[in-house]
């Protein structure tokens, strides 16, 4: 019980704020809050906005630009934004997002005449871009199998870590990157696998790795499969990069489609962000295939009831956008077009950064920069070797050595090299 001295201190409090309030002021409700750390892959952003060098180069965040460093709106998005412009309307989408949007997404995923699709096996629904499928997943896992952990690559895009703990599902790690060889550790990674206890749920990066740009070959693939049926492991394959690791989306799709062919029933986080340019407008899906409509019936409504009270229900633009690209052939073989040019060019700036290296007369070796795929170089570059690239020439990545070669440009690419050069040389 409170204590008589406990009460009159409460009134007191309770008629201070009340007379603090009269005359204008506050009660601090949010003294005890400390400024949160800065991202380490948004935040290479604000520093880079805040710098006021001309200089400056931004090969942080892993956002497509063109060969003059500036953010790319694709044609087929700009005709697709034409047909919609005045003539659709803006309701709400239903809770679970555009019937028509996940159709056209779970085609690009499970392939286009999939049986898995015609079955009406795969519960789907429209997220926030690839984080909210990540998170909405991470949700549902903690939901319905409380008790699961999720097995995680080292490394791995920073925000995995914050979307499943925010999840509150534990967090264990699989070996993933073989720094020495600059490759995939595959005997760790198997080894992780075997060891983890049967039914296990992995995070898999279905193509283009983040932050190595290192892949598992497609032999590689199915013996992963194949482990993780003796295991009876889940895997959760996140899908952010279809397109930018080959050029070309079907192939990209391939590590998801040998899962499917040894018969797993996987989840799968999809984004437009990158292959469709379409970052800011948050447009993605995430699927969990089930063994059965019923199933899939069942699991679909589950998803959207953890989003209703989110966020209720997804954004028309984005959705509206791409099923337009998609549904249209001459549309979609445009995109098919654009998103092979995004992946060449990156190729391309690949070589010349290492052939600007290589000129420049560095005795380190620099073959990971063409052996790697998909948007990300992951240089070997240390954080304090990133520290003075920052100080003293302007340029800004993760602090992971991780460069995102869709920032590199003809015109920055050799004062890149040099200053990489410049720090590395005496290593
Ligand atoms: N999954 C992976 C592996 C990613 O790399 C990213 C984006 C996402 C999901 C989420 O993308 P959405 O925009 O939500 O679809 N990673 C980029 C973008 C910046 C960020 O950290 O969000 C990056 O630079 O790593």
């Amino acid at each position: 019980m409170a204590s008589r001295a406990g009460i009159v201190r409460w009134i007191f409090s309770r008629n201070r704020s009340a007379v603090a309030g009269a005359r204008g002021m506050s009660t601090s409700w949010w003294r005890g809050v400390e400024p949160a750390a800065k991202d380490p892959i948004l935040g290479v952003t604000e520093a880079f906005l805040a710098d006021p060098s001309p200089s400056k180069v931004n090969v942080g965040v892993g956002a497509y630009r063109d060969d003059d460093g500036k953010p790319v709106v694709l044609e087929c998005v700009r005709e697709a934004e034409r047909r919609v412009a005045g003539n659709l309307n803006m309701e709400y989408l239903p809770m679970g997002g555009s019937i028509r949007m996940i159709e056209e997404t779970l085609k690009l995923a499970y392939g286009e005449n999939s049986e898995l699709i015609k079955d009406k096996r795969i519960a789907a629904v429209q997220a926030l871009s690839g984080t909210g499928a990540c998170r909405l997943f991470a949700d549902f896992q903690k939901r319905f199998l409380p008790d699961s952990q999720i097995y995680i690559p080292v490394p791995t895009w920073a925000n995995h870590h914050n979307i499943w703990r925010d999840a509150h599902v534990p967090q264990r790690t699989f070996h993933y990157y073989h720094p020495e060889s600059r490759g995939l550790d595959f005997a760790g990674l198997m080894d992780d696998v075997k060891n983890a206890p049967n039914g296990s749920f992995f995070l898999l990066h279905a193509c283009a790795h983040n932050p190595t740009g290192v892949d598992p070959s497609e032999e590689q693939w199915r013996e992963i499969s194949y482990q993780f049926k003796v295991k009876d492991h889940f895997a959760f394959f996140d899908m952010a990069y279809q397109g930018f690791a080959s050029g070309d989306p079907e192939r990209d799709a391939k590590a998801i489609r040998i899962f499917l062919e040894d018969g797993h029933l996987i989840g799968c986080a999809q984004s437009y962000a990158k292959n469709m340019g379409l970052y800011g407008q948050r447009v993605g899906c995430l699927s969990v295939l089930c063994e059965d409509e019923m199933q899939a019936v069942a699991v679909k409504s589950q998803l959207q009831q953890i989003a209703r009270p989110m966020y209720s229900n997804p954004p028309v633009h984005g959705a509206l956008i791409v099923s337009i690209i998609l549904s249209d052939p001459d549309l979609k073989n445009l995109w098919l077009k654009e998103v092979k040019g995004m992946a060449d060019r990156i190729i391309g700036m690949r070589t010349a950064l290492r052939e600007n290296l290589e000129t420049l007369g560095s005795s380190l070796s620099w073959e990971h920069i063409t052996n790697q795929i998909g948007m990300f170089c992951y240089s070997g570059m240390t954080p304090e070797q990133v520290d003075r690239l920052r100080n003293e020439f302007h340029i800004y990545m993760t602090r992971n050595g991780r460069i995102s070669m869709a920032g590199v440009t003809t015109g920055n690419v050799g004062y890149l090299a040099n200053a990489i050069h410049e720090v590395t040389k005496s290593s």
